[in-house]
């Protein structure tokens, strides 16, 4: 059996500094900014927040290149405004983590300064550089963001390796004081009193040897993914660090499945507490081809991903559980319908979110239904990978009207544009001119009108949240699939054998009936939440639902 942790019990609300809230007029947001609406962030429920990266940054890609692990990037304030946001999320009940990312730093970090000086500079090793061959890459890897993965240093006349953008070079973790260096970050931000980390890609930090060629992307990522030193690390990373904290951690692990996945979270492994798997966020888009191009995908695959994921960890160890976050389109629009149905739409998937086993990750916004945006030229786009894939494409003959529909599905800026507070301009994000334009529809969506009004998502929100914490069964129970084949409804039970949780879920737009003869058994069935204001009092026999209607009952 499982022990209980806080963690488990948590719910978490993830922050993108630069969207959230602007404090000073320069149209970013900062961490005052952020200090300034600890309150409402409380009121949601929430027990953590994870912050995006705040640390010192060029910003090639928004503060996942971090120049400077022990600073806090000039836009978003300093080190003093950090303690006294650490203080503060404390002093209101809940905890910070913070994103390490460390499988890569800026090229302006002082220690890629020196790496690249010489071949024999004391640092060259801390990165991963290569001669030619042959006049040409040292292998033929791809960048995630695309582009090729080697960069050429005229100075030194080599190539290193960059797995994202060109001002990210790889760390070399096969380097002892590579690995030394980050866990001495680490501690210092403990001491400052954080409570634990989200990974950046940690998944990635031990590279096949030889960095052998590919014949495929995927090939690429089988050399890349979970290499062969990944656990020691992690191991080493727990021994060295993690372990003397009472911290939370969850790495961010796209590609990482069936035994890898145990090995990683499995709780007599000492290495992680949870982990991302991004299977679904992968379901309607192949991330493999790099196009933003939108694939069909159904209900019943979605349902295997999630019970599989759940199924995998049964008694071994913790799931997190999150629909979206920065990187992703919004959820609501991408898995249920932004338009007529969008309060009901996004109150089903709150519920599915929060009747998950697993730790249930929120992303700003998501708690009043904001949804993705769609400007009508790339101009308006800050997301590097956005503008390359668009550039891509266009020069390769894909219509720019063609890009532009697949980035308004698909661009991470989809989730990054402000956070809507208000009717007033620019949603009250920001004084000034926004460093991205706010979604045009913060005028109806915004954080004062869902307040104010008692059937808001927000409320739903935070009564879900309530229900969570209420009912230990809904954190720690089992899950069991009802009805797998079903294409538009996804229910499942959560719970122990003396009280059941049935929970039904119309993801479509069309009026469909729900039939469980099981369910007959059950000589009390509550209807604990609904997200239409009247349900229709069936039996959990037979249960007409409207488009994404969501109901969850408690079974005795
Ligand atoms: O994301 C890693 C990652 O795999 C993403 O680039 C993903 O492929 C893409 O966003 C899907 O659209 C992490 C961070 O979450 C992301 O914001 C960073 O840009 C990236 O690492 C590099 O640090
Ligand atoms: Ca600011």
């Amino acid at each position: 059996e499982l022990k209980r942790k806080w963690w488990k019990e948590a719910v978490v609300y993830q922050i993108y500094p630069r969207s959230f809230m602007d404090s000073n007029g320069d149209g970013i947001g900062d961490l005052r900014g952020i200090i300034s609406k600890l309150d409402y962030v409380r009121r949601i429920g929430v027990d953590v927040i994870w912050l995006c990266p705040v640390y010192k940054s060029p910003n090639c890609d928004n503060g996942y290149d971090i120049s400077d692990y022990r600073a806090v990037m000039d836009e978003f304030g300093d080190i003093n405004d950090m303690k006294e946001l650490i203080a503060e999320v404390h002093n209101k009940g809940m905890k910070l983590i913070m994103d390490l990312v460390a499988n890569h730093t800026s090229d302006e970090h002082e220690w890629f300064t020196w790496s690249r000086e010489s071949k024999d500079n004391p640092y060259r090793d801390y990165y991963i550089w290569k001669p030619a061959t042959c006049g040409h890459e040292p292998n033929n890897w791809m960048s995630l963001f695309g582009g090729k993965a080697w960069k050429y240093d005229e100075k030194s006349g080599e190539y290193y390796l960059h797995l994202f953008a060109e001002k990210q070079p790889d760390l070399n973790w096969e380097n002892e004081r590579v690995r030394k260096g980050i866990y001495d970050i680490m501690h210092w931000w403990f001491e400052l009193g954080i409570d634990g980390f989200r990974m950046d890609v940690i998944n990635m930090i031990s590279k096949t040897l030889g960095l052998p060629n590919a014949d495929n992307f995927g090939e690429q990522m089988s050399y890349i993914i979970n290499g062969p030193r990944f656990h020691e690390y992690m191991q080493e990373m727990n021994r060295e660090v993690l372990s003397k904290y009472d911290c939370m951690t969850v790495g961010e692990c796209f590609g990482t499945v069936g035994e890898e996945v145990i090995k990683t979270v499995g709780e007599d492994r000492n290495e992680l507490n949870m982990i991302f798997r991004m299977e679904h966020v992968c379901l309607d888009m192949d991330i493999m081809s790099g196009n933003m191009k939108r694939q069909d995908w159904t209900l019943s695959d979605f349902k295997k991903i999630f019970w599989e994921k759940d199924h995998l960890l049964d008694g071994v160890g913790w799931n997190s559980q999150f629909l979206m976050n920065h990187d992703q389109p919004r959820a609501l629009s991408r898995f249920a319908d932004d338009k007529e149905y969008r309060v009901e739409s996004a109150k089903m998937l709150a519920t599915f979110l929060l009747t998950l086993r697993g730790t249930p990750y929120i992303y700003q916004g998501e708690e009043i239904g904001m949804t993705n945006v769609a400007f009508d030229t790339i101009d308006d786009y800050r997301d590097l990978s956005t503008i390359y894939t668009y550039n891509f494409e266009v020069s390769n003959g894909v219509t720019s009207e063609e890009m532009l529909e697949r980035i308004h599905s698909f661009s991470r800026d989809n989730a990054r544009t402000p956070m809507q507070w208000d009717a007033s301009e620019n949603a009250g994000f920001t004084k000034g001119t926004p460093w991205i334009k706010v979604n045009p529809n913060y005028k109806e969506i915004n954080v004062v009108r869902a307040e104010s009004d008692k059937e808001s998502i927000y409320h739903y929100y935070r009564d879900m949240i309530q229900l969570r914490k209420d009912n230990l069964n809904l954190i720690y129970g089992s899950f069991q699939l009802v009805a797998e084949d079903d294409e538009k409804v996804f229910a499942y039970l959560r719970g122990a054998e003396a009280e059941q949780f049935l929970v039904v879920l119309n993801f479509s737009g069309d009026e469909t009936r729900f039939m469980w003869q099981e369910g007959s058994v059950y000589k009390s069935q509550e209807l604990v939440i609904s997200n239409y204001a009247d349900p229709k009092l069936d039996t959990v026999c037979d249960i007409k639902l409207r488009p994404f209607e969501a109901r969850m009952y408690k079974l005795i």
